[in-house]
């Protein structure tokens, strides 16, 4: 598509969002209250909504069973402030600025980008923190989520270290702040602005993507410019980015010290109802597997070998082994790891095993190559956030 199209796709994206989209149906997610409309935004498949306005969606479950990568148009969509997404984005005249403690601010158009610097690609998952929020007991507030607020993308663009040593960084520098284009409506809302220490933002790793899956983001996955940062929670990775101001402090906004910060403690977790002495600001992703070919409580063909399937990912140290279990976490069996796309991505992983006639308690558990080891049970936090309890897939063999 040329920029001339795309803008226009942009414009009749911009009506549709404002109108309001059209719903086709439902889908319920399995808990209380579970039921949510199903509509197709501009440039996605239908998906399910949580919130209009801002948009909110959730990746129907079964798109994680068809491979590695999650398509732009099933890609899951996370907004905070109303009025997004901002209007009047265009790869054609978009900047992006760096500035605060640097030797040479700069001022760059997407071609300076793509001209001055080196294209980086890396496949990572971008997951909420609260992806699973919906299956807390005692249940808290926020977002209730099933399990399809993740993704995972081969991601393209440039590091942010590249465009860091241009500016010249000064030696007094502690972190930098990402910002983009949404604006709060009123000013008791604080802008969407988050934070890395300067050697996070530093590492190489973390990049300004203008590309997801070979093609340009979808608009409401942060078109044209968005911040990756492999392995942390989505919550880091600043959409329509526009802004870096490198700092001589750590990050002041409020969606560093006030929101996204989790028990500071090994399992980021409290006795449930309980406030946490201490907090943190949220980090790497927890451990986490899912069986995607077979649903809870869905009946299947009594058979020797049945075909379980699933995806697995981690934080960034890769995913050693996952596990699988048809009585409930009593014995484990090791199932295939799939094709290795880099330990910030999906894995996919299989493995047969028997089922006889009647009731069965399916369980994986993965183990990330640090050594972390999916919970049995959910670790609690008032917000609900990193939930990675290993999930009960009930089958009823026939
Ligand atoms: N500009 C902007 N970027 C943002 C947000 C936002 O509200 N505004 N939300 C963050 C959160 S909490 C998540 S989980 C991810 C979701 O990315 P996605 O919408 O592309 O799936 O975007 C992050 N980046
Ligand atoms: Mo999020």
């Amino acid at each position: 598509m040329n920029t001339a199209d795309r803008r226009t796709v942009l414009a009749g994206a911009a009506a549709l969002l404002a109108a309001g989209a059209a719903r086709a149906e439902t889908a319920t997610l399995p808990f209380g209250n579970g039921e949510r409309p199903v509509a197709a935004y501009p440039e996605k498949r239908p998906m399910l909504v949580l919130t209009e306005r801002p948009p909110q969606l959730e990746t129907p479950f079964e798109v994680f069973d068809h491979g590695a990568f999650t398509p732009n148009d099933a890609f899951f969509v996370r907004y905070h402030l109303a009025g997004t997404p901002p209007r009047g984005l265009d790869a054609a005249t978009h900047r992006v600025r760096v500035r605060g403690a640097v030797e040479k601010p700069l001022d760059l158009s997407l071609d300076d980008l793509r001209r001055d610097f080196p294209a980086v690609e890396l496949a990572a998952v971008n997951e909420c923190s609260g992806n699973g929020r919906g299956f807390s007991t005692p249940r808290v507030a926020g977002g209730q989520l099933g399990e399809g607020m993740m993704g995972n993308a081969l991601w393209r663009g440039v590091s942010v270290k590249a465009l860091l040593d241009r500016a010249g960084v000064k030696a007094t520098a502690q972190a930098v702040e990402f910002n983009g284009a949404d604006r709060p409506q009123i000013p008791s809302v604080a802008d969407f602005v988050k934070g890395l220490g300067i050697d996070h933002a530093r590492n190489g790793e973390v990049m300004l993507a203008y590309e997801m899956n070979g093609a340009p983001l979808p608009l409401l996955n942060g078109y044209p410019l968005r911040l990756i940062v492999p392995g942390y929670y989505g919550t880091y990775w600043v959409k329509h980015l526009t802004d870096l101001t490198v700092l001589e402090q750590a990050s002041q906004s409020y969606w560093m010290q006030k929101a996204y910060r989790i028990p500071d403690n090994d399992c980021a977790c409290v006795p449930a109802g309980t406030a946490p002495p201490a907090t943190r600001p949220i980090g790497k992703l927890n451990v986490r597997s899912f069986i995607t070919n077979l649903q809870d409580g869905q009946t299947a063909k009594a058979s020797p070998r049945v075909l379980v399937r699933g995806i697995a990912f981690d934080g960034g140290a890769g995913v050693a082994a996952v596990d699988l279990s048809t009585d409930g976490g009593k014995t484990w069996k090791p199932a295939a790891l799939g094709q290795d796309h880099g330990k910030y991505s999906f894995r996919e992983w299989s493995a047969h095993v028997p089922l006889d006639r009647g009731e069965h308690f399916l369980i994986a558990r993965a183990k990330s190559k640090a050594g972390d080891l999916q919970p049995l049970t959910a670790n609690w936090n008032p917000s609900a956030y990193m939930r990675n309890a290993a999930d009960l897939v009930r089958v009823m063999a026939a």
